[in-house]
């Protein structure tokens, strides 16, 4: 039987390695290791990515920094190198167990007397996020003379870089590379120790430093080598005033092979525990749960625990694109995942938001409006990494003015709903008392210092916005937006009508702040009045003012009229701009989330109208429609959108390009919407004045699911078959 807790891949395919790189990536939230091979450099895109540290050089884009690379490894066997991109490789085999989080590559070579199979083994330590662990194995089937060199690749991978400016390099027992930004004043340390078989010397070659660990193979027999590596960078406690405060010798075993063992096997149970509470077993399709599992092993992959105020990128830990920032994606597909199985990392993701209302509030105040605007690419302290000027234009090479940043303004409610969200499941208030409430205000008095009325006009509108709907840029009253900015409205009407709920010096700090009578008036009013488009006579619910009258015409039709593969489809002049093509759910995304405000009718007309002009060129498209289609009680339908998100990262080949800019690596909201397909959209569970609601529509091969959800502290195993549901406390 199919092992579907592995993905694997066999024989070397050089067109492959960017999408290898993210589809064997390894990661415990404080970094990422692209799944390249142990002897690739950064023309293979290596990365060690970390999270929530950045630079910028000159006048490119700020992006998180990639570390020295302390896990670079080759073989030279009889005095000539064997790694995949020189030799060709007779057998190899990438192999990434994810439900242990391991990651293994064995490859034989043939030399000119007899073969040579190196493997090697690599994974994260979940505990001490610092440290990364490898194990390497060569067997030669001939008496030879090997040198096995393996330590720090400096020349690291950078889209924007180079960001290190000074190493300073030690070479006793434990190599040591520190590496510095003069410019922000950011270090990266990076510690590495191996031990194994031979005589070991030290290498210092171009800019790798390198241990030699030269013998002579016996034929048949195994030399092992085990290494540990740790990363420490200046925003940890450890590292401070530019030395670290931890005896780094305590970080490595004496032993360090038995030490491997006893790290791997708790790594292991590690991930077991994990899974009890977050896999998703489906009976009848191995395929979906292979692929809906690997979604989320890649998720906890890049859980911030190690802090308790971080968020998730929107590409996660799998390099620089989108410069290592965080979306909308992380509250509205991403979230929902750690709300229902470890809640204690979602609040983390709030608290990043809530402790950079200031970033907000700064960016609001910078295009004259009141309360938090929220940055559309949010860096540290809520800096927006978003450029006026995010395309590459490719016929000209020159950048095109963008309005992303500025006028994509649903991100704001995106926070609100993230918390609001949390609230309302977790029933936990300290969110709210943390800074939570303030920041709700905060974005509800942004959209109302946006608000237009027409001299004579009964309603608010929204004007010059941008909806998820990238290419229609400066639109007026896109329909999610102007729902969004009501539901902002609500939410902060809500709260501070029960603001005699909250703590004492909660009530005294809003006090302080706002005019909270005046507020709540402003905000129900606000919330009445505000123009929500309504459905025309077919149902049709236009996703902006005159969308409907744009040029009609195929996804097709508009792909034929691109004059460069890589053009880009938005902005002033695009080629989807002026017409009714648009790059991802919009009003779907509105309905889905809102359903109970529409007939099933309504519904199904606008999955109907839309999906056929939709590009679905962001990944963050497929899951709406494949919820939206189960609401509608189509799990058929649904099916191949709920594949397209949960396969994005095992399958690969994505959209690698925005105009000229890189946008590849893994898509941690496809793998959350995955995620709300299975349990909201397939299983139909919802969650209502503490009870949990299942109305499963399972897709027609699947005989059963079977998962746990955390609500309101406690644990729920839910269990499905055909149209029959259990729901037990655990
Ligand atoms: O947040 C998304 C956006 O909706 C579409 N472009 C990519 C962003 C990051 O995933």
């Amino acid at each position: 039987m199919k092992n579907l807790w592995i993905v694997e891949e066999q024989g070397f395919h050089k067109e492959g390695i960017a999408d290898n790189g993210n589809r064997f990536l390894i990661g415990n939230g404080y970094m990422g290791i692209r799944g390249t091979l142990d002897e690739f450099t950064k023309e293979q895109l290596v990365a060690i990515n970390l999270a929530g540290i950045y630079d910028k050089v000159g006048d490119g884009w700020r992006e998180p920094l990639n570390a020295p690379n302390p896990i670079y490894t080759v073989l030279h066997v009889d005095g000539e190198k064997y790694g995949v991109l020189e030799k060709e490789a007779i057998e190899h085999t990438v192999t990434l167990n994810f439900r242990e989080a391991v990651l293994c590559r064995k490859t034989v070579f043939q030399t000119q007397k007899g073969n040579v199979t190196f493997q090697a083994t690599r994974f994260l330590n979940m505990e001490n996020p610092h440290l990364i662990h490898a194990q390497y194995e060569v067997i030669c089937d001939f008496d030879a003379d090997v040198e096995f060199r393996t330590g720090i690749d400096i020349d690291v991978w950078d889209i924007y870089g180079p960001h290190f400016e000074k190493y300073e390099c030690g070479q006793e027992q434990i190599f040591s590379v520190k590496a510095s930004i003069q410019e922000e004043r950011e270090q990266v340390w990076v510690l590495e120790k191996t031990q194994g078989a031979g005589n070991e010397t030290v290498l210092k070659e171009n800019d790798k430093l390198l241990r030699v660990f030269s013998y002579r193979a016996v034929k048949g027999e195994t030399a092992v080598f085990t290494k540990q590596c740790a990363i420490y960078t200046s925003k940890d406690k450890e590292l401070a005033a530019g030395n670290l405060t931890i005896n780094i010798d305590d970080l490595f075993a004496k032993d360090m092979e038995a030490a491997y063992e006893k790290e791997k096997a708790e790594h292991i149970a590690w991930w077991e525990e994990k899974w009890n509470t977050s896999q998703v077993v489906i009976d009848g399709d191995d395929e979906a749960m292979c692929a809906l599992n690997y979604s989320l092993y890649h998720l906890h992959s890049i859980a911030p625990r190690h802090s308790d105020s971080l968020s998730i990128a929107a590409r996660g830990l799998s390099g620089q694109t989108y410069k290592g920032a965080v979306f909308w994606d992380t509250e509205m597909f991403i979230l929902d995942f750690f709300l229902y199985t470890e809640p204690s990392v979602a609040k983390t993701l709030l608290k990043y938001r809530i402790d950079t209302l200031d970033g907000a509030r700064q960016k609001a105040k910078d295009y004259g409006y009141q309360g938090a605007f929220y940055a559309w690419e949010s860096q540290e302290g809520g800096f927006d990494a978003c450029s006026d000027y995010n395309v590459t234009d490719v016929f000209t090479g020159r950048p095109m003015r963008t309005y992303f940043k500025d006028k994509q303004i649903h991100i704001s409610a995106a926070i609100v709903s993230g918390i609001m969200r949390y609230v309302e499941h977790t029933k936990d208030y300290s969110v709210l008392e943390e800074g939570g409430i303030e920041t709700i205000v905060e974005c509800a008095r942004f959209y109302y210092s946006l608000l237009i009325k027409k001299v004579n006009g009964a309603v608010y509108e929204l004007h010059d916005v941008i909806g998820p709907d990238e290419y229609h840029e400066r639109v007026n009253n896109n329909g999610y937006t102007n729902r969004m900015a009501k539901y902002s409205f609500e939410k902060a009407y809500e709260l501070l009508s029960n603001v005699e709920k909250f703590s004492e010096s909660t009530q005294k700090k809003l006090a302080e702040k706002f005019d909270v009578s005046a507020l709540k008036e402003e905000f129900k009013d606000a919330a009445e009045n505000i123009y929500i488009p309504a459905p025309n006579e077919e149902g049709v619910i236009e996703q902006f003012d005159g969308y409907l009258g744009l040029e009609d015409v195929s996804v097709e039709e508009v792909r034929k009229r691109l004059l460069h593969e890589k053009e880009y489809w938005g902005g002033a002049y695009g080629v989807a701009s002026h017409t009714q093509i648009i790059k991802q759910a919009d009003v779907v995304t509105w309905l889905t989330l809102f359903a109970n405000e529409f007939s099933k009718e309504v519904l199904a007309k606008n999955w109907e109208y839309y999906e056929p002009r939709t590009e679905h060129g962001s990944s963050l498209s497929a899951c709406m429609y494949a919820w939206l289609a189960c609401i509608n009680g189509y799990p058929e339908k649904a099916y191949p959108f709920f594949l397209k998100s949960a396969m994005a990262d095992l399958k690969g080949g994505g959209k690698q390009w925005a105009g000229l800019v890189y946008i590849g690596g893994t898509h941690p909201a496809a793998s959350g919407g995955a995620y709300m397909n299975a349990i909201h959209g397939f299983a139909g569970v919802s969650f209502e004045d503490g009870k949990i609601k299942v109305n499963p529509v399972l897709p027609p091969n699947w005989k059963s699911m079977k998962f746990t959800v955390s609500y309101q502290s406690k644990q729920y195993a839910i269990e499905i078959n055909g149209k029959k549901s259990t729901v037990t406390e655990l």
